[in-house]
């Protein structure tokens, strides 16, 4: 039998680049939170995936950008870790927009830092062939890179040769995860994660960056306030969803109602999926000015 022999692999990138839907694909499960709004993810999330003799430990990181609020350092602390951390980087870009200053900025960070960089070009289904050669040759001198891999992370397009890369390059000894063990979300942290998932794609605008869930509740059957009517294997659910003003509450709250109902909704309906029991879900809506610079408030978020 070959020796064991892992890797931890960061993925990094400036924001909406498609980290997480990569993520998720990669885990062909959905861990992490996506969205069309920059700054989705906020801190690190691990996924191991153990393939024959190698096992691949994903870290899921926030997009790169300049914080304003002690939330966004913390979120930035978070990308420092997994780039410390990482033995290989993949570095997730969207071919479909313009190579910019983040970029830049970016590769000028890590040629410092001289850790084995695989450019992964996302978003390929959305360029034609031609588009595609022209955005190789505008990204490949801009790092030394591994190697450069087109890929639809949506789609799960063109992934296997990623994996052969992967397992190919992942030179440390032995496993690093224990084989039962595939991510480090509770399914707390989880359901917080994808109850913010739903706010953020259901508002635009500034409000979704100023929205954080605190699980307040959490009742499994048996328990004392278990909703008998949910039937034998259920949880019961109550969270709170901050905001930083007023305005952005009667925002989520809608006319008479009906957004945070479909929120709720849409939640409970992937927390079911998620948990794979039945799940009641209640929200209330609380506005809590400032959250974002408040550390105590980011420890209890665990940001
Ligand atoms: N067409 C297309 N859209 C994609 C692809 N990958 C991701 N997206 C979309 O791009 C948006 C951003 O995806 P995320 O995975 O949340 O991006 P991220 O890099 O994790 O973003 P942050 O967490 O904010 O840094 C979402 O609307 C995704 O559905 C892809 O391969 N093709
Ligand atoms: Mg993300």
């Amino acid at each position: 039998m070959a020796e064991r022999r892992h890797a931890t692999v960061a993925i990094i990138g400036l924001p909406n680049a498609g980290k997480s839907t990569l993520l998720n694909a990669l885990l062909g499960q959905k861990l992490a939170a996506t969205s069309q709004m920059p700054q989705t993810t906020r801190t690190r999330v691990l996924g191991v995936v153990d393939r024959g003799d190698v096992q691949l430990a994903f870290l899921d990181t926030p997009g790169i950008h300049l914080p304003k609020h002690a939330l966004n350092e913390r979120m930035m602390a978070h990308v420092d870790q997994a780039l410390e951390e990482a033995d290989l980087l993949l570095w997730v870009v969207d071919a479909d927009a313009y190579l910019g200053t983040g970029e830049h900025a970016l590769a000028k960070r890590l040629r410092k830092l001289e850790r084995p960089t695989y450019l992964l070009l996302n978003k390929l289904d959305l360029l034609s062939k031609g588009r595609l050669l022209e955005k190789i040759a505008t990204y490949k001198d801009l790092l030394p890179f591994v190697e450069i891999v087109p890929v639809s992370a949506k789609m799960s397009q063109n992934l296997d040769p990623l994996w052969s890369i992967l397992e190919r390059d992942a030179a440390q000894p032995g496993w690093l995860h224990e084989e039962e063990i595939f991510t480090d979300q509770t399914e707390r942290t989880l359901a917080a994660e994808f109850i913010r998932e739903k706010v953020l794609r259901k508002t635009r605008e500034e409000v979704p960056h100023g929205i954080a869930v605190l699980i307040e509740q959490w009742v499994e059957s048996g328990q004392d306030d278990y909703p008998e009517d949910l039937g034998e294997e259920g949880v019961f659910i109550a969270a709170q969803i901050l905001v930083d003003r007023d305005g952005h509450r009667k925002i989520l709250l809608g006319h008479g109602g009906e957004r945070i109902k479909d929120i709720r909704q849409s939640a409970q309906r992937e927390l079911r999926k998620v948990l794979q029991r039945p799940v009641r879900l209640e929200l209330f809506v609380k506005v809590d000015e400032g959250w974002r610079d408040r550390p105590e408030r980011l420890d209890r978020l665990s940001i």
